[in-house]
């Protein structure tokens, strides 16, 4: 069994180097790392074999598919195959919104979309849209992972949903088309597609921009065509949607920090017997934790990436991100009150060194 396993991990280490040297030199530095081997011992079912669809709205190439890949392994080995995972990047079966109502009507059985679409269904995600609440992805991880978290899936386990995990888009970055922007000024006019989201259509009015809600599976197009000219979203969707093709600008503005949620057909949940419904729960947090550690290591490989292949970016200094702060204080000040200030307190607390 040990040697078994020794030889296997030789074996696919050899792969892996061949794979990446007769692969794409220029990508190496944000190349996914190798899928983890995975661990824990078959779960028994009730003799019946499930199929289930995996759909997300990002490309194949991001952070959050490799993340699924990591979901299938698990599931498909852990079930001895009487799961059988198939996966569907880019929306393809539907955006963001479209999936969820998929979910409900029992014809999909899991997506992971953006909470930010969600929050006229869940008004607690819109904690994860307000401007410069999470001010680093430990205290992300520590309100995903502690009780907050916990509460947040259960109160979204509801209306035809079983939500059973995190997951992240990360933090968000502004694109454009027209020019550099290093101050709110800049973007005077500026056409701006947000997420189907108050608040973050709220934000970009308040910056002066000229915000418009727009699905994401539209939003390459958009951009192309100049219905818009810029969005916003972090370096990894920006590159695997390979927006800086037609988007020359970005500023590094961190704005918002965006989970993705793991969701279940509830449908689909109750035919599962209560083992696989453990072994589902399992494996999304397995890879809500290994997705967010590859999302993180390749963000700043990632953003270099874009610079290298010609886009502008603008980091901004501690007094310029105060400039987007202050301004944007009355939209944190007037959703506070509408979101719970309770809540907001509770993971201001946990931000507290
Ligand atoms: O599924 O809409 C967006 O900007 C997000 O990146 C989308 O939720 C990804």
């Amino acid at each position: 069994m040990h040697a078994h396993y020794l030889a296997k991990r030789t074996l696919t280490g050899i792969l892996a180097t061949l794979a990446i040297s007769s692969a794409s030199l220029s990508l190496a530095a944000t190349d996914m790392p190798p899928l983890p081997e995975v661990d824990g011992t078959v779960v028994e079912g009730d003799g019946n074999d499930y199929t289930l669809k995996f759909s997300i709205g990002t490309t194949q190439s991001g952070a959050q598919y490799r993340g699924l890949e990591y979901f299938k392994d698990i599931v498909e080995k852990r079930s001895d195959g009487h799961i059988k995972v198939q996966l569907f990047h880019s929306a393809q079966l539907g955006d963001d919104l479209q999936a969820v109502s998929a979910l409900q009507a029992g014809t999909l059985e899991m997506t992971a979309p953006s909470t930010s679409p969600l929050v006229n269904m869940f008004p607690q995600f819109a904690v994860f849209d307000l401007p410069f609440l999470f001010p680093s992805p430990e205290v992300a991880d520590k309100v995903l992972d502690g009780e907050i978290g916990k509460r947040m899936l259960e109160e979204a386990s509801t209306n035809g949903l079983v939500a059973i995990g995190w997951a992240e888009n990360g933090y968000r970055q502004l694109t454009d088309s027209k020019a550099a922007v290093s101050t709110p000024e800049d973007l005077k006019g500026l056409k701006i597609r947000t997420m189907q989201n108050p608040i973050h259509l709220d934000i970009w009015r308040t910056l002066g921009a000229n915000p418009t809600p727009m699905s994401f599976a539209e939003l390459f197009t958009a951009l192309e065509q100049g219905v818009v000219d810029g969005q916003e979203n972090p370096w990894i969707t920006i590159q695997s949607s390979r927006f800086n093709e037609v988007q020359p600008y970005a500023t590094e503005t961190n704005h918002v920090y965006t989970p993705f949620v793991t969701l279940v057909s509830e449908r689909f949940w109750n035919k599962l017997p209560e083992s696989y419904q453990g072994l589902l729960v399992e494996a999304a947090g397995e890879m809500g934790r290994y997705e967010r550690e590859v999302s993180r290591t390749l963000n700043d490989a990632i953003k270099q990436q874009l610079k290298d292949e010609g886009m502008q970016i603008t980091e901004l200094s501690a007094e310029q991100v105060a400039t987007f702060q202050d301004t944007l204080a009355p939209v944190y000040d007037d959703w506070r009150d509408k979101i719970g200030g309770e809540l907001i307190d509770d993971i201001q607390a946990i931000s507290q060194p």
